[in-house]
């Protein structure tokens, strides 16, 4: 699983991806002209820490997401002669984007639009990526045609053609395609043009040392609560105090607590920002136990016990058996896998199974 952070240049990305990865990458002016930073992120995950203290394993593995901070967007970057090679090349692998947005006041960071409007910078990012990817689709078009005119692979073209005719229609009614539904076989069609408006996104405000959120700040845009997640134009919101958060991230752990404390910060913005992803990628953590590894993954919601398998090996998903599946919550409430079985809650799943958050996986299989 890879993130993507984007947003103009200025706005705390290189800020962030210090903060979630807990990198110390030099941040300011610099980070602009130093090529993309990549890191890894470890999910927390209190269960997998209470399942190490219960299985007292040799080794404790978390899950983990990589980030990706990209050079910053200008406006007209998209018009003028598309993203830059290697940040769309960056970009397009990634599964979901961070989309950084400034509200901290500072004189000595200038704003390339010289004032501080988080609303405005998101239209003008969000217009980036849907002329970004206008532009894919409309090459793609003409190429079609093409093939269609000279008879070149012709079903397959104007089947190809119908779905890019529709995400074109609905990018130039400036809307992004991720709303749009697709059938299995147009899914398949348009997965190399790896569209930016086609993931999922994620909206990181950042505010200065001691600036509170309010509504205002994005007045224009429409705003929603769903599931406890804030929701601008649709896409979960994180508000984050970058300054500071980075300087949390820094910290050693035992110190942390006391520091948020003293801040007023209920949960580290590194935390809140990969539950956001999850919720974004709408995947969910499953476990495996043992006196060897206690470990978390990360799976597609809606996977089967085979596909999860296969998160751990692909031996495992190609020579599936059968999975033995217990709850964590069943186990720290019974307090042994005994007393699970015996009230019925250890169960033998077959390949059909949906694997669900929070469940314990051992995998029987066979190659
Ligand atoms: N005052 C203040 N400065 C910040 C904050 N976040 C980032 N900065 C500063 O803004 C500048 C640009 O940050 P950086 O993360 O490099 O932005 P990027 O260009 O988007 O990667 C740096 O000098 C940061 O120290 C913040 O929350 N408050
Ligand atoms: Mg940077």
């Amino acid at each position: 699983m890879e993130i993507g952070i984007i947003g103009l240049p200025g706005v705390g990305k290189t800020t962030l991806f210090n903060i979630v990865t807990r990198n110390c990458v030099k941040t300011g002016s610099f980070s602009a002209s130093a090529g993309p930073n990549l890191g890894v992120a470890t999910v927390p995950d209190a269960r997998l820490a209470w399942l190490s203290d219960f299985f007292k394993p040799k080794k404790t593995t978390y899950a983990t997401i990589n980030f990706v901070d990209v050079a910053g967007l200008m406006e007209g970057a998209a018009k003028k002669d598309g993203f830059s090679a290697q940040v769309l090349g960056h970009l397009r692998a990634v599964d979901a984007l961070v989309h950084v947005v400034r509200a901290f006041p500072d004189p000595a960071v200038p704003h390339p639009a010289e004032t501080i409007d988080p609303a405005r910078d998101i239209r003008t990012v969000d217009a980036e990526l849907l002329l970004g990817d206008m532009a894919v689709a409309e090459a793609r078009v003409a190429r079609l045609r093409e093939d269609i005119a000279k008879h070149r692979n012709r079903a397959q073209a104007e089947k190809e053609l119908a779905v890019l005719e529709r995400i074109l229609a609905r990018l130039e009614a400036e809307q992004p395609i991720r709303g749009l539904e697709f059938t299995e076989d147009a899914q398949r069609m348009i997965k190399g043009y790896t569209f930016l408006t086609a993931k999922p996104m994620i909206y990181a405000l950042n505010l200065g040392e001691g600036q509170a959120f309010t509504p205002e700040m994005l007045a224009g845009l429409p705003l929603e609560e769903r599931d406890g997640v804030t929701l601008v134009n649709g896409h979960p919101l994180i508000a984050f105090q970058g300054k500071l958060e980075e300087e949390i991230a820094q910290l050693p752990a035992e110190d942390v607590s006391e520091f948020l404390e003293a801040m007023g910060i209920e949960e580290p913005a590194a935390h809140r920002l990969i539950r956001l992803c999850y919720y974004a990628l709408d995947v969910i953590a499953f476990f495996t136990v043992g006196e060897d590894e206690c470990r978390a993954w990360t799976t597609k919601r809606g996977d089967t016990a085979p596909a999860a398998a296969g998160r751990i090996h692909s031996d495992l998903e190609r020579g599936f058996i059968r999975a033995e599946v217990f709850r964590y919550d069943d186990l720290r409430r019974l307090g042994s896998i005994q007393a699970v079985k015996e009230a019925g809650l250890f169960r033998v799943e077959g390949k059909t199974h949906l694997v669900e958050d929070g469940e314990i996986l051992n995998i029987r299989f066979n190659v």
